[in-house]
């Protein structure tokens, strides 16, 4: 499949992201939201609400500054194997919904990335959206500061752009419209494929493209069409399955201790 295929399309979710030790929101007793009663909140999304964040900024720049990108977290094997992918040519663009940074970090090239609910890469203000330093926006939120903006009067909260509930999504997520029509092949890897338009992405590939899902459990309309191949284990034997199937194995694990020399 991935041997043949040119315009590969990875799909990815907070699942990626589990082995590199970031919980996902929704996996029962380990999920974010689980987990969020240090932050003594309303109720567990109010983390990403743009109104509760108004209220009370502390919650969300907690969380940011335990996630901020090359701080605490490092890419996992399922991260190689999507710039593994872009380097053999075969990479037509990869969606994220993580906010963590994780396939920069692991060498994916900006302009093949799509993060479609934003990162920590950049920030602005939540009033006037006036551009701020995303450098100077980590400092302030390790220093633990609540971040206002300078543009005139305007003092309006800053915060990375990570899309909270109720915001647009990045201009750079519509490219998907262009990119279902080129793709040959769709991996979706690590998502529950719950929040829209994100998981809309893997419906609108033609029907003749073949779909791949590594996942727990089986997701979206996976089962539904022809050409679907599932694979329900952890991500990290599925990624390892699929490498040993396309004969990348020993390249993939090169690449993974090149860069993550201590894991
Ligand atoms: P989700 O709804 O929590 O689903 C995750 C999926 O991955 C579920 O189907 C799990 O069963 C599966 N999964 C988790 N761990 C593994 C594993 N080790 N092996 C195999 N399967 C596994 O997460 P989605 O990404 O689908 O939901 C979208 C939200 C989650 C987006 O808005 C993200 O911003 C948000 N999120 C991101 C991060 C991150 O950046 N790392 C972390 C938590 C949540």
């Amino acid at each position: 499949m991935a041997d043949t295929s040119k315009n590969v399309l990875v799909m990815a979710g907070a699942g990626l992201s589990t082995h590199s030790g970031i919980p996902d929101f929704r996996s029962p007793g380990t999920g974010l939201y689980d987990n969020l009663q240090q932050y003594n909140l309303p109720y567990p999304e109010a983390i990403f609400d743009l109104g509760f964040f108004v209220r009370d900024p502390r919650p969300f720049l907690s969380l940011a500054k335990e996630l901020y990108p090359g701080k605490k977290y490092r890419p996992n094997l399922g991260h190689y194997l999507a710039r593994l992918i872009n380097e053999k040519g075969k990479l037509l663009r990869m969606y994220t919904q993580n906010i963590d940074g994780l396939e920069r970090l692991a060498g994916l090239p900006p302009e093949k990335l799509v993060e479609a609910h934003g990162g920590f890469s950049s920030a602005s203000c939540i009033s006037c959206f006036k551009e701020h330093d995303p450098d100077e926006t980590r400092e302030a939120i390790f220093r633990g500061e609540v971040i206002r903006c300078t543009n005139g009067k305007c003092k309006g909260l800053v915060k990375p752009d990570i899309v909270f509930f109720g915001e647009a999504l990045p201009d750079r997520f519509f490219l998907y419209q262009d990119d279902v029509l080129w793709a040959d092949l769709l991996i979706v890897i690590g998502t529950s494929l719950e929040v829209y338009p994100f998981a809309a992405i893997a419906d609108e590939v033609p029907r003749d493209v073949p779909r791949l899902l590594l996942n727990r459990d089986v997701v979206g309309s996976f089962g539904m069409r022809k050409h679907d191949t599932i694979v329900t284990c952890d991500i990290i034997e599925g990624v390892t399955r699929l490498a040993k199937e396309l004969g990348w194995h020993e390249e993939l694990m090169e690449l993974y201790a090149k860069h993550e020399p201590c894991m």
